[in-house]
């Protein structure tokens, strides 16, 4: 099955979510603690300013800012939100109050964005991001996922830093059912990628997904690291890699931001997997990324298990924090 569909259905659980209730209460659920603070919050300045009006403006931008959401991106949206009040020509109540957020956001983080496929041959994707971000729970996750759509993985250990996370990489590929191409610690990542490449190809895999290390002697050496295993995969496979995705908690606020452009700068990264949302009062982050750094965000973390990955889609994003308001 390729990873269109994959997708697709996704995007087709959140058009059809009022069939699909309890996908999005779980999915609610997990995101209480983002809800709790701007949702729960918002909705306690409606209990307190049931109008938009610019007093509500006023006090929505600091729920933002404290959030995470950022200046320039809450920017955007109280202005989005004024212009409809100016065009309303009057104060707006409370389920048009959250009609217009959710509008709003959704227009701001634009459509879901699939994850690239290659056109043939194995799909390469890199997972890549500073240490401890969930790079090697989003790799496992992610080949759960397509394994449990019948496709062939092979994942490949090319953190060879610490010989702990070859380990780690190989209990994730037993739990999901993948091979995970290996080398001793301390081996060329490069050599790690190439063999993985090589695997896929002799028994026709589909996806081969790249575990990389978050943390080098330096940072340039950590970079030249990644561009190497780019560039020799790209030679193995036309396009590879197809992703090079950005593992960014979310609970990492300004930081997250910083660490999204430097990556961005040095090694192309094509989406952002935004982990542990599920552990952050200050989901604003979700919005900032999309906003202020241009990156898509593709894949969310919100666990710790197997199953705790999803691909995100923007409406559903923003049905979930305003519950109750569909
Ligand atoms: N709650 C929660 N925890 C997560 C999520 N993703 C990862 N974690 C946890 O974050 C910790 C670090 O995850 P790893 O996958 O080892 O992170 P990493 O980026 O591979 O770390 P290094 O290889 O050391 O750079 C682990 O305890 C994970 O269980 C998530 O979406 N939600
Ligand atoms: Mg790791």
């Amino acid at each position: 099955m390729d990873m269109d569909s994959n997708f697709k259905e996704q995007t087709e659980s959140s058009d059809s979510e009022k069939n699909n209730k309890g996908f999005l209460a779980s999915f609610r659920d997990k995101l209480v603690k983002t809800r709790g603070s701007i949702v729960g919050r918002i909705q306690s300045l409606m209990k307190r300013r049931p109008v938009l009006d610019k007093e509500f403006l006023d006090e929505l931008e600091a729920i933002l800012l404290q959030a995470d959401v950022g200046i320039e991106t809450t920017t955007r949206l109280l202005s989005g939100l004024s212009e409809r009040l100016k065009q309303a020509g009057r104060s707006l109540q409370e389920d048009e109050v959250l009609e217009s957020l959710k509008e709003e956001i959704t227009l701001l983080l634009g459509s879901p964005e699939p994850l690239t496929e290659a056109m043939e041959g194995p799909t390469v994707i890199m997972v890549v991001g500073v240490n401890g971000t969930g790079k090697t729970t989003t790799v496992g996750k992610l080949c759960h996922k397509f394994r449990t759509q019948g496709s062939e993985v092979i994942l490949g250990a090319t953190d060879t830093f610490r010989a702990a996370a070859i380990d780690q990489l190989e209990i994730w590929g037993k739990r999901a059912g993948a091979r995970v191409i290996r080398h001793e610690e301390g081996a060329d990542p490069a050599a790690v990628a190439y063999d993985a490449c090589q695997a896929a190809k002799a028994r026709g895999a589909d996806y081969v997904i790249l575990d990389t290390a978050g943390r080098l002697h330096t940072r340039v050496n950590l970079m030249k690291e990644l561009e190497k295993i780019k560039r020799v995969v790209g030679r193995e496979i036309p396009g590879a890699p197809h992703e090079v995705l950005l593992a960014l908690d979310a609970t990492s606020g300004q930081n997250g931001l910083n660490q999204a452009k430097v990556f961005k700068e040095s090694v192309e990264v094509t989406g952002i997997a935004l982990t542990k949302l599920d552990g952050t009062a200050k989901g604003g982050i979700v919005l900032a990324i999309r906003d202020t750094i241009g990156i898509p965000v593709k894949l969310i973390g919100i666990g710790e298990g197997i199953e705790d990955l999803r691909g995100f889609n923007p409406k559903e994003f923003a049905n979930a924090v305003f519950q109750g308001s569909n």
